[in-house]
């Protein structure tokens, strides 16, 4: 029998309720496990909901606040699915631990078969993956899978459609990998996602991606300035991975994808007409200096115009792709003016994709951000 955790912050109590009794309903789950930031309203909600659902499914529902895990970064979600791991390992009764995001509007029971029995093929870890609309997901793109594919390109990594993805069934074994690693304790914050995906291709755990055709409908983002924060913390998770090595081979399947319903297709994951403005703002002129120093000419003078008129068309693929390099080379976390380069420098990139790619429709687009993990794989893997 497997336990299920929902870390959770503050969100829509009523869909993080119907969503504990979901999982607690279900016949391969043992208990519910909920890891709370502090306690706010959506843990005194669960508190109050919590023994009718253990009276109607006979499950146990679990509730506890994260503990302070990691000790140097922010304490975070990556607190919060560690204590997930710490207790799981110490309850031996559950033979398989899965999580999911709290606030997914289009969670069901299927989620839960879906990976246990792509577990029950003897895989050590299986993630969920789904259909994105073609600007939703643009730190796992540009980032996260641009990261993998620039440093690790010949491991399975760029080949994890989902890498950021927090709905992951893990074993024992699995668990117990994770928890062991001083690097993944240590990451407290959004850069767990990360760390979780690196320490099981770089241990050759064996890997299955499963496909959820309904997607995962969840609260939405307004500018890109709510992904700041999850910006800075995965880059720096995959900056402070540049050095590792991986070695081992990892047993990988992915099922394959369907086709994307329209809904997903026709939406725009973000606000542009916030963004835009986040082009000409918080500049000092330490950033400009930085700019100038370390990226391309073409990039800095591009940058500099945006400050007066939004402009994007200088942040393409190939500058973006070379700013990646300098940023691994010289990005500083905790300096405003390191990060806040990181971020504007990101936001052209997303709305050059967005006017150059999306523009041009959903295959289009996603055949762009497909292309550009190719080609950095590729030149990537030439140049070892
Ligand atoms: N315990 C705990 N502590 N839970 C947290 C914390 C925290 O500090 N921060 C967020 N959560 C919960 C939150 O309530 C939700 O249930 C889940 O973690 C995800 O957070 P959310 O703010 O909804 O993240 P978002 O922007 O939807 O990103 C998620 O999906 C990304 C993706 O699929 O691309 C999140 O799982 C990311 O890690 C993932 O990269």
């Amino acid at each position: 029998m497997s336990l299920v955790c929902f870390p959770f912050k503050e969100e829509d109590v009523s869909v993080v309720v119907r969503n504990i009794e979901c999982a607690a309903s279900h016949p391969s789950i043992a208990g519910v496990l909920c890891v709370g930031f502090s306690k706010g309203e959506t843990w005194h909600a669960i508190e109050s909901a919590k023994s009718a659902i253990e009276q109607s499914t006979g499950k146990s529902v679990i509730l506890l606040q994260q503990r302070r895990i990691g000790t140097s970064l922010r304490g975070g979600k990556g607190d919060g699915m560690n204590t997930a791991l710490v207790y799981f390992l110490d309850n031996t009764e559950y033979h398989r631990l899965h999580f999911y995001d709290a606030d997914i509007v289009s969670f069901s029971a299927s989620w839960i078969s879906k990976a246990e029995k792509q577990a029950d093929l003897d895989y050590d870890v299986v993630r969920h993956y789904f259909p994105r609309s073609s600007t939703d997901a643009m730190i796992t793109w540009l980032v996260t899978k641009i990261g993998f594919a620039l440093l690790w390109p010949n491991s399975i990594l760029p080949a994890i459609e989902q890498p950021l993805g927090g709905e992951l069934l893990v074993s024992r074994k699995a668990a117990e990998i994770l928890i062991a690693d001083q690097r993944v304790r240590d990451q407290s914050d959004w850069g767990i996602d990360t760390l979780y995906t690196f320490v099981m291709a770089q241990a050759g755990l064996r890997m299955a991606e499963v496909y959820v055709p309904e997607g995962k409908v969840h609260a939405l983002y307004g500018g890109l300035q709510d992904l700041r924060t999850m910006l800075v913390e995965c880059f720096a998770a995959i900056q402070s991975l540049r050095n590792e090595v991986i070695v081992t081979e990892s047993r990988y399947r992915i099922e394959n994808p369907r086709p994307v319903p329209e809904a997903v297709k026709q939406k725009i994951g973000y606000n542009i007409e916030k963004t835009l403005k986040l082009l000409k703002s918080n500049w000092s002129p330490r950033q400009k200096e930085l700019l100038q120093e370390y990226f391309d000419p073409a990039l800095a003078n591009g940058m500099l115009h945006a400050i007066e008129w939004p402009c994007w068309s200088f942040a393409d693929e190939e500058a973006w792709i070379s700013a990646y390099q300098k940023f691994l080379d010289h990005f500083e976390k905790g300096d405003f003016d390191w990060e806040e380069l990181l971020f504007k420098i990101w936001v052209a990139r997303v709305l050059n994709h967005t006017m150059k790619n999306v523009i041009r429709g959903y295959d289009a687009a996603l055949g762009a951000l497909r292309d550009l993990i190719w080609e950095t794989q590729h030149n990537a893997a030439i140049q070892l």
